[in-house]
């Protein structure tokens, strides 16, 4: 019906599990799992599975946890209780330690399977790049970014993200990470602080005391140290509210398309948070389903293998629009797919537009105020560039 087909000289690879996407973080939190199955409904919609390898995810063991994050972390992970089960009161020092059990990162039921499902998507992803079996590998069901080796951060518990560049350096020489969260992705680039065979780029809203994590300002570029190699390797985007189409587009090609010329990564991973999306609950920025995918589109063309993870995203009807209309981009049927959601969708009802670009108007009735300038957009790529003399592979 709408002509999907497998795109010519490349393999596409989609890794998702159900099982994952039934877990609750509890009634009122943004982070809703479901929307994973959101996604996979409009995708599947559209009859897109059909020009990809389609890999059902299974959960990552606990020693493929334990390439990055500590083992006492992980043994608490794998014991702590769910809220409504009795509270481990021999621990309360391990779940403060642990950043375990608030409002961000609370414990609920299954937690530990949630994890590692989101975790063995990932690596199941990078694992199928490293073989060759597979040209863009997409785990929307990942792009935890903000995990740390013995702590969890901002609904993130572990960082799938680090372990599959883990994965990917065992058979490439450079990985371009890049991260269209409105967030700083902070777990990630400490993660590779010390290397230089990882390049981070995060692109975000910065606000420090006022917007999570309040890390990632323009001069941050890992630690300068005097025998650091990651020197120069952590790049920050800090923005405004109300960034657009056009100027984050702008800054996007500009900026990777200079960090390709001098880094020239062996392979890419792309964070493709959905919370940089007008109308977001949590988010700040104008940019609309076209903007976001235009990031993968640019990725897509440099023509390096490429894996594409999820992140937040907490309006789950533009969640799953910006993930479909990017799935349609990593197989090449973007030009070709209609525009309006099809009728048999059966989450139809959901999208309140029956368009999978609903324009700012649709989704925000006034659209934000824009806080960035030109000037300021002039001197970030100008520090980015400078940034990268000292970066020559
Ligand atoms: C909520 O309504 O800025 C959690 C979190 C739970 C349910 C009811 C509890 C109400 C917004 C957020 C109290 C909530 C108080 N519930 C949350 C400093 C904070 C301490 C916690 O996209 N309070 C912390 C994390 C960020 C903070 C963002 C983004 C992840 C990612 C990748 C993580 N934390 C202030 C907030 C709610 C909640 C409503 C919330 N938490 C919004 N922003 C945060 O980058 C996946
Ligand atoms: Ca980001
Ligand atoms: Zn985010």
């Amino acid at each position: 019906e709408y002509n999907i087909v497998r795109p010519k000289g490349y393999t596409v690879s989609y890794h998702a599990n159900p099982e994952m996407e039934k877990h609750h973080f509890g009634q009122t939190h943004p982070m809703k799992p479901w929307r994973l199955t959101l996604t996979k409904s409009l995708v599947s919609s559209y009859g897109m599975p059909f020009a990809m390898d389609n890999y059902l995810t299974r959960a990552a063991t606990y020693e493929e946890l334990k390439s990055f994050h500590a083992s006492e972390y992980l043994e608490y992970l794998g014991t702590a209780p769910a809220e409504d089960m009795p509270r481990d009161i021999d621990n309360p020092d391990k779940e403060v330690k642990f950043n375990l059990g608030g409002s961000d990162c609370p414990l609920f039921h299954g937690l530990y399977d949630y994890c590692s499902m989101s975790a063995g998507g990932s690596l199941d992803a990078a694992r199928k790049i490293c073989n060759k079996q597979s040209d863009i590998a997409i785990a929307w069901g990942g792009g935890l970014h903000h995990a740390k080796r013995s702590e969890a951060s901002g609904f993130c518990y572990i960082n799938d993200i680090v372990i599959a560049v883990l994965q990917l350096l065992r058979c490439y020489p450079r990985v371009l990470y890049i991260d269209i969260d409105v967030h700083h992705g902070d777990g990630v680039e400490e993660a590779f602080f010390s290397t230089d065979r990882v390049m981070t780029v995060s692109f975000h809203k910065y606000q420090p005391d006022i917007f999570f994590p309040g890390t990632g300002g323009l001069d941050d570029n890992g630690p300068k140290s005097e025998h650091n190699p990651g020197a120069h390797h952590a790049i920050n985007v800090p923005l405004n509210d109300g960034i657009t189409d056009e100027q984050y587009q702008y800054l996007f090609e500009s900026i990777i398309g200079k960090i390709n010329e001098h880094f020239r990564p062996s392979v890419i991973a792309l964070q493709c948070g959905a919370d940089s999306l007008a109308g977001d609950r949590l988010g700040r920025f104008n940019l609309q389903v076209q903007g976001h995918g235009a990031c993968v589109e640019y990725c897509k063309k440099l023509g390096i293998p490429m894996i594409i993870f999820g992140g937040g995203g907490y309006t789950p009807r533009n969640v799953a629009r910006a993930w479909s209309f990017e799935t349609s981009i990593a197989i090449d049927c973007h030009t070709k797919i209609n525009p309006i959601i099809p009728q048999h969708a059966p989450w139809r009802d959901r999208f309140i537009h029956d368009t999978l670009f609903p324009t700012l108007e649709q989704i925000l009735g006034e659209p934000r105020a824009n806080r960035n300038t030109a000037k300021r957009l002039q001197e970030i790529i100008q520090h980015v560039h400078d940034q990268l003399r000292f970066v020559n592979h």
